[in-house]
């Protein structure tokens, strides 16, 4: 298919802690993303400083490294056509404040601070986040969906 994509999405520890690993999980599915890995995990501050290289230095990087490494995430991998834009409208603005109503963060979150979920932001991004969260072999490569044909053309 032109244009696939992978991209990688993490429920942040206040959608785990808030119950909404369902709902989330759910909009990318129902959007019609194709789930290809998936994990429950305790991020690390060593993790969490690869994942969040690129903020170092940010008045805001001190407080973002201990929110990520406060409780368990869900990472996840999604592939489909242009998968890595596809999610990030899923997921809304940055600040919630600001995020559209039928968004994640627009409809479920309302503080930079707390804004649920994570998605890579272009192919880079999407690449090393994927490598950084999961081993190949942690990815269930080209399997198929019977709805695939309802979805694209
Ligand atoms: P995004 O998560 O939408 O890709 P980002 O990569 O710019 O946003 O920032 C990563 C996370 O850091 C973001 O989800 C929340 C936090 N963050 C960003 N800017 C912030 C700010 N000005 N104040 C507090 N937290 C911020
Ligand atoms: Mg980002």
């Amino acid at each position: 298919m032109a244009d696939l994509e992978r991209t990688f999405v993490a429920v942040k520890p206040d959608g785990v802690q808030r119950g909404l690993v369902g709902e989330v999980i759910s909009r990318f599915e129902r959007r019609g993303l194709k789930l290809v890995g998936l994990k429950l995990l305790n991020v690390t501050p060593a993790l969490a400083e690869k994942h969040y290289g690129e903020h170092k230095g940010k008045p805001f990087y001190e407080g973002l490294v201990s929110f990520i490494t406060s409780g368990p995430v869900v990472a996840m991998v999604w592939e489909g056509r242009n998968a890595i834009s596809l999610c990030r409208n899923v997921i809304g603005a940055t600040n919630p404040a600001s995020a559209a109503p039928g968004t994640i963060r627009g409809d479920l979150a309302v503080e930079i601070g707390r804004n649920l979920v994570h998605g890579s932001d272009g192919p880079e991004s999407a690449v090393r986040e994927v490598s950084i969260f999961f081993h190949d072999g942690e990815l269930v490569q080209g399997w198929k969906r019977e709805t695939d044909t309802w979805i694209c053309e």
